[in-house]
């Protein structure tokens, strides 16, 4: 086994590694960080140490953060699927790969994890903020994305990957709600794939562990 890749089933990061490698079944060592597995968490943080998941590791070869993994993927293992495509659509699948990791996934944490701070070094100013970002982002999705399937028409891709988790854990943060029908579509669809709802049953046993309450709304 040449690929080892460092993660928890509830991490939205890893979820969306976790998405490309069995789109493409490609093999690949899990190696969970949790209490009962100490040595993959050290190993985490000997090999990259701000100690942040996913983390992958290609025959020796430490590649950290999830588009640099899913990059490496695409050229050192490719599948069937073309993670980022050529031209004006990988431009596209880069953008919004970036705007769901940035304005999705970053206000969904900022608003969930400020609550895990110590009650003296909470942040309610900065937390409201990423909650109107948030809503922002849904706005400008609701508006540009496509009629689908996917977030660059009918290739599943990198953005796709970005967006399952992203969009499944913010609406438990803010809800999307019937406002936005197309952005809501687009949700159920991402959960509605199989890899996708398979990322989300095994996170389902940690949900005592999100921040403010997880609302099972999947
Ligand atoms: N930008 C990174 C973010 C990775 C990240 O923030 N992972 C979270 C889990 S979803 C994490 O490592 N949290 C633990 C920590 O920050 O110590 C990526 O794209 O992989």
């Amino acid at each position: 086994m040449t690929l080892a890749l460092f993660a928890h089933p509830f991490s939205s990061y890893c979820q969306k590694v976790l998405i490309a490698l069995r789109a493409d079944d490609t093999p690949f060592d899990y190696r969970m960080l949790d209490g009962q597995h100490p040595d993959n968490m050290a190993e985490l943080r000997q090999r990259w140490p701000f100690g942040k998941f996913p983390l992958l590791v290609d025959d020796g070869e430490t590649v950290a953060e999830s588009t640099p993994i899913i990059e490496h993927l695409q050229a050192r293992h490719p599948g069937p699927n073309r993670w980022i495509p050529d031209g004006d659509a990988g431009r596209r699948t880069r953008f919004l790969d970036r705007f769901f990791d940035t304005y999705v996934m970053g206000n969904m944490q900022k608003a969930g994890n400020d609550i895990l701070r110590p009650a003296d070094k909470r942040d309610p100013y900065g937390a409201e903020l990423a909650r109107v970002e948030l809503n922002l982002a849904y706005d400008w999705l609701e508006s540009n994305l496509g009629d689908g399937p996917w977030a660059i028409g009918d290739a599943f891709t990198l953005a796709d990957c970005a967006a399952a988790p992203s969009l499944f854990y913010a609406d438990w943060i803010e809800e999307i709600g019937p406002k936005r029908p197309r952005l809501a579509a687009y949700r159920a669809r991402l959960l509605a794939h199989p890899i996708v709802s398979r990322a989300v049953d095994e996170g389902r046993p940690y949900r005592a562990f999100f921040p403010l309450g997880a609302p099972d709304r999947d």
